[in-house]
């Protein structure tokens, strides 16, 4: 089977398995595919009208009888419903909860109308670091992984983790997070870049959801002190739940004028496109998409040593890496790629190449194998 019918479940908003889904499916739409997003908003990389894109929206109903609104049961209904009547090949779920779950009990019913459904599951790191905060949700991991047809994790680390906390029989596939690499307009880079920095100023950025797992009060700490040695600016994009001690830590250091707190901004090529180094102290990732992106923009990443970012970024040739929460080496390890041209212009290049392969053409034939196997089985 060539051209397959495709439905993506996933979480429509900025964090990372969105943008990776979204991508995906746009990609597969472009080789021909037909895709079918199935979830409970518009998703943010979805962008307008595009060939062979069909998103089905889950309605979440507002009954007062419920304290809290039964997702699931509606995305499972939902499932049933594009896959009989779009006549899907399979279901490819982003995220193990509530998506998993939801495509095992849609595959059931449909099996009980004579409609058989594989699905794919593929994991993307805080579905499985969950269960080691509330092992409730384990039994239900467990189960949806092993009636999966197939399994898939972004990497190597989140593969260990996922065998090591689930007793998974079904095989786990890695399979890597991947990138677009564009072309930036130079001349566009350097009129937006002056309305930021001056020409001498490097800048620094760092993108997240502002959640406490991206420490990013590490950020602030590490651009404290690379700006006390090298005055530069510090792009902070996105906002979430640390964005209030955020602000009054940036107060508290007096770095108000240098830091912009540019807000969630739906494509970061641009903000990546004027950025000198990227900042990642994570507590943990389980791949750190936001670094690969920034390496396809030519940005070295400054981070942390944990979780999958080895396996992106590499350390003394693409950024460096640092134990989680050593700010004092992680800026001076920014310090040292600032004070040298040539260094940091090699590492620019060196990101950009390093980038190139987790390049979307190498990554979607890996999961178009994996659709292939699981409808011949
Ligand atoms: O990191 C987040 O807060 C968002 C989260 C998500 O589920 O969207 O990101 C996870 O998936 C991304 C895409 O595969 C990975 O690049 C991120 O490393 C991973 N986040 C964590 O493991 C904390």
């Amino acid at each position: 089977m060539d051209k397959m019918k495709i439905g993506i479940v996933l979480y429509p908003t900025f964090g990372g398995s969105g943008v990776v889904a979204t991508e995906l499916g746009k990609a597969l739409a472009k080789k021909g595919h037909e895709i079918h997003f199935i979830t409970y908003s518009q998703p943010v990389r979805l962008g307008s009208f595009r060939e062979n894109i069909f998103y089905h929206e889950v309605a979440v109903s507002d009954y007062p009888l419920f304290e809290y609104q039964p997702y699931e049961t509606e995305l499972a209904s939902k499932m049933v419903d594009v896959v009989k009547y779009e006549k899907l090949d399979l279901l490819h779920v982003h995220y193990a909860i509530p998506h998993a779950s939801a495509a095992f009990m849609a595959k059931q019913i449909l099996l009980s109308q004579g409609i058989k459904i594989p699905y794919v599951t593929t994991l993307h790191g805080t579905d499985i670091t969950l269960v080691g905060k509330d092992p409730s949700f384990e039994p239900v991991i467990t189960f949806c992984l092993n009636q999966s047809d197939a399994v898939t994790a972004v990497s190597e680390s989140l593969k260990k983790d996922t065998l090591e906390h689930f007793k998974t029989k079904t095989e786990v596939h890695v399979v890597p997070n991947f990138i677009q690499i564009m072309d930036e307009d130079a001349n566009q880079v350097q009129l937006i870049r002056q309305r930021y920095a001056l020409d001498n100023e490097p800048v620094l950025c760092h993108i997240s959801n502002f959640r406490k797992v991206k420490r990013v009060e590490d950020v602030l700490l590490i651009f404290n002190e690379v700006n006390k040695k090298i005055p530069s600016k510090l792009l902070l994009v996105g906002d979430g739940p640390e964005r209030a001690n955020l602000d009054s830590l940036c107060r508290q250091l007096n770095l108000c004028d240098r830091v912009i707190m540019i807000g969630k901004v739906r494509d970061t090529a641009h903000v990546l496109g004027i950025s000198d180094l990227f900042l990642l102290p994570s507590e943990t990732e389980s791949f750190g998409l936001a670094a690969l992106e920034a390496m396809a923009m030519s940005v070295p990443v400054i981070s942390s040593n944990t979780g999958g970012i080895p396996e992106v970024n590499v350390h003394g040739v693409t950024g460096f890496l640092s134990n989680v929460g050593d700010v004092s080496d992680m800026a001076q390890n920014a310090i040292k790629l600032l004070e040298s041209d040539s260094l940091l212009s090699k590492f620019k290049m060196n990101a950009l190449n390093r980038a190139k392969d987790f390049s979307l053409e190498k990554v979607l034939p890996l999961y178009e194998r994996i659709y292939k196997q699981v409808l011949s089985k």
